[in-house]
């Protein structure tokens, strides 16, 4: 007998595809639904009536299931089967996020969907802040419409100088908190903040993410990712992302952490409009598609603003997600 690979498999399933071109129905809420938390390959782990099942796809959908279902999804069953998708609210997406994909297919950099509140997991210091990756994820989140909040994890490592960097985000008017796994600080606050909602942790690796989830689900159950080893680097870091309810009304769902965040599918003209403080003066400069890259000063408001009301260190991150969508 020969043995069908992974690989050979998803490309039956893309020709099977093609040729019945497939439309998924999304349907509209009803009550009766399980809660999708995990997918994998061949199965799914869904919650419903306080039991946790595993389920598989309906033949009738050609795809494998992580391919078409992510946690947060709402499924209808049929004999541990899932057979029906309900509408979404919103996708977390690594790639531009556009109405059309709301309910899309065949698309694995989908994290989650049916989000209420995203948290960017920053920690304070090992590893080091990159606020290059919070105004990322900030563009992406907003560009989502999944309201978010930056939580400055690990403040027990803070000195002065990340002390600064989480103001700076204060006073741009982002909503911020911060914790430590360790001390329990912000801990209580950051619960709260979570309460009766579908909430997500982002972010890089090894910020604590997983550590955050420990302490809602108040056990030990996941395997944290030790950084402190070189040797043994990333060896319980988190590989999928999941969903746990930690009480009655509301789900975290803990991701894999992430090296880098590409904008590049963006519309280069539209980076702009998610600097907060460019705002006032984006309108400003002598050409009204001004990209305030390489024009000169003298025509751009904002070149003229640098170390004025617009930090250096910010504009740098716009220039670099600029330069990354030119080079496409
Ligand atoms: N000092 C300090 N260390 C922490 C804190 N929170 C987590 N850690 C440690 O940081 C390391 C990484 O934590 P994880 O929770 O696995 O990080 P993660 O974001 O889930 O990492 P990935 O799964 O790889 O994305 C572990 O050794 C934790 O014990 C904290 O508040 N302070
Ligand atoms: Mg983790
Ligand atoms: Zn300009």
């Amino acid at each position: 007998m020969i043995k069908i690979t992974h690989h050979k498999r998803y490309e039956n399933i893309k020709k099977a595809r093609k040729e019945k071109n497939i439309k998924i129905n999304f349907i509209n809420e009803t009550k009766d639904f399980a809660l999708v938390i995990e997918t994998n390959y061949h199965n799914a782990y869904v919650y419903k009536d306080n039991e946790i099942l595993e389920v598989t796809l309906s033949k009738k959908f050609p795809y494998v299931i992580n391919k078409l279902i992510f946690p947060g999804d709402k499924v209808i069953l049929n004999n541990n089967e899932i057979t029906d998708i309900i509408k979404r609210k919103n996708i977390l997406s690594r790639d531009k996020y556009d109405g059309s994909k709301l309910n899309s297919i065949g698309d694995n950099k989908i994290t989650a969907v049916n989000i209420d509140l995203a948290v960017i997991v920053v920690a304070v210091n090992n590893p080091p802040i990159h606020p290059n990756f919070i105004d990322r994820y900030i563009i992406l989140l907003e560009n989502s419409h999944i309201p978010f909040l930056i939580c400055f994890n690990k403040c027990d490592l803070s000195t002065p100088k990340e002390d600064k960097i989480i103001s700076f985000y204060e006073k741009l008017g982002y909503e911020t908190i911060k914790t430590s796994t360790k001390t329990k600080e912000g801990l209580n606050i950051l619960q709260e903040k979570l309460l009766n909602k579908t909430c997500i942790f982002v972010g890089n690796s090894g910020v604590g993410k997983s550590s955050l989830t420990n302490y809602l689900l108040a056990d030990d159950i996941i395997k944290t990712n030790n950084i402190g080893d070189k040797t043994k680097r990333g060896c319980h870091t988190t590989t999928s992302s999941k969903y746990y309810i930690w009480s009655s009304n509301s789900g975290i769902i803990d991701t894999p952490g992430i090296r880098s965040l590409s904008l590049k599918d963006f519309n280069i003209s539209d980076i702009k409009n998610y600097y907060k403080e460019f705002i006032p003066y984006n309108n400003l400069c002598k050409y009204h598609n001004c990209l305030h890259y390489d024009e000169p000063v003298s025509s751009c408001a904002i070149k003229q603003e640098l170390n004025k009301s617009i930090n250096l260190k910010r504009y740098e991150s716009y220039y670099k997600i600029i330069s990354e969508i030119k080079r496409k």
